[in-house]
């Protein structure tokens, strides 16, 4: 089940039929000085999600994370789960599914969570020494076997390739981290939260409104009673007028 398709980005895959979490074990390469390695499980039995929320990942799932070493300060990291988010969604059109991006971290089809991101990084205030961007997409999965409000692959469209849509992914990726400041716009044209009623939780406040815009390097822009909002980030809900 090892990624055996030809990849254009040079990554080294480290695969595993089962693990706890692939951001765990990629934190542990990247604290080595690893980079440009992607860490691809079948299983996870401990992956998180933002807030160290649990995943559930269980087998025939694309748990992936890699390990990049960016010249980049730590403001600019949210651009890397904007790109994973569109190199994951266009990757999944191409086999068929209908999936959208919902701000900031998740993709959906039709309201239904199929993709989660994680983006973790260490650095200096002016430099970031890693960034570990983890996605975990239900891909060959009984729908039965996601929690609720969750949907995958196979319910959509049947079994698909997994190595293909990982080397499909990595690749999107690579093409985007080359050009960080188109990533908004790609971001947007895939995206289903610009133009939505949103409620965001952020740690201080909750803004509500209409989401107007995304700016560099993942910044939504809401439309409130009082003006303009910008929200690095937070938790965002769509809100049915
Ligand atoms: C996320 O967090 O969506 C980020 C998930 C990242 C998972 C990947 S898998 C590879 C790598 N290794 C890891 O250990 N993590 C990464 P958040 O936005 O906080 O959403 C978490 C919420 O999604 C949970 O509280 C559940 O409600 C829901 N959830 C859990 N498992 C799910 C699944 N398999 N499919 C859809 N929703 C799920």
């Amino acid at each position: 089940a090892a990624v055996e398709h030809q990849l254009d980005a040079s990554v080294d895959i480290e695969y595993h039929d089962r693990i706890a979490s692939t951001n765990d074990r990629a934190r542990e390469l990247a604290a080595d000085g690893a980079e440009g390695v992607c860490v691809l499980a079948d299983e996870q039995t401990g992956a998180r999600g933002r807030l160290d929320r649990p995943w559930e990942s269980p087998a025939g799932g694309v748990w992936l994370s890699l390990v990049y070493r960016p010249d980049l300060p730590p403001s600019q990291v949210p651009v890397y789960t904007l790109a994973a988010a569109v190199a994951a969604t266009a990757a999944l059109r191409e086999v068929g599914v209908s999936a959208e991006i919902k701000w900031p971290n998740d993709i959906l089809v039709d309201g239904e969570k199929l993709v989660g991101i994680l983006t973790e990084m260490e650095g200096e205030a002016d430099r970031v020494s890693w960034v570990v961007v983890g996605i975990g997409i239900n891909a060959n999965i009984d729908a039965a076997s996601v929690p609720d409000h969750a949907t995958t692959v196979k319910e959509q469209v049947g079994d698909i390739d997994r190595g293909a849509l990982t080397a499909s992914i990595i690749d999107r990726l690579e093409a985007l981290r080359n050009a960080p400041e188109d990533v908004p716009e790609a971001w947007r044209e895939l995206s289903t939260t610009i133009g939505q009623i949103v409620r965001v939780e952020t740690p201080g406040e909750t803004v509500t409104g209409e989401a107007v815009g995304i700016e560099f390097p993942g910044t939504l822009v809401v439309e409130t009673d009082d003006g303009k909002r910008r929200i690095a980030a937070g938790d965002c809900e769509h809100l049915r007028p």
